[in-house]
């Protein structure tokens, strides 16, 4: 059976390629659902791909990829900076976590420096837009197959 790579997107990024494109780009997080869904079936994953505004809905859909899901590809967009809820979350899982910004969060305001994902994160990727799903992809199939 193949293995699923859960992808899970939080607050606001569904508004993606509607504002702010100078910072988030012009693709929107259909285009990017595309792109995964075509660069998991060309290497044999299920992507099982979903974006809310709910904290508590982010949390319940980390658990459920702790059951079912071989990896984990997370945006938390702002809850990123603000859940430790959702660090307990991740810190509970046993599959590798990639963290994904679009942004280089590190570029922007002191606030967004700070990522509680990353306390429990296996790494991240930000700062190369709508690609940065396809390279945390590869970065989640070299953590599956041991080449990391
Ligand atoms: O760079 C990223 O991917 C972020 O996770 C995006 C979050 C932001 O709070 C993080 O600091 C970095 C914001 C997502 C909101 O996206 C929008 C897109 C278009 C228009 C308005 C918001």
């Amino acid at each position: 059976m193949s293995q699923t790579i859960f992808i899970l997107n939080g607050p606001n990024l569904n508004l993606l390629g509607t504002r702010e494109p100078e910072i988030y780009g012009a693709t929107t997080l259909k285009d990017i659902e595309a792109e995964c869904a075509s660069h998991c079936k060309s290497n044999g994953w299920t992507c099982d791909f979903r974006q809310t505004n709910s904290e508590g809905e982010l949390v319940s859909w980390i658990q459920e990829a702790g059951v079912g899901g071989a990896a984990l590809l997370i945006n938390a967009g702002a809850y990123t900076h603000t859940s430790v809820a959702l660090l307990d979350a991740i810190k509970s899982l046993d599959i590798p976590v990639i963290e994904v910004h679009l942004s280089n969060i590190f570029r922007r305001e002191e606030f967004r420096h700070h990522s509680y994902v990353s306390l429990a994160a296996t790494g991240v990727i930000c700062g190369f837009g709508a690609t940065g799903y396809r390279l945390a992809l590869d970065a989640a199939g070299s953590q599956l197959s041991g080449n990391v």
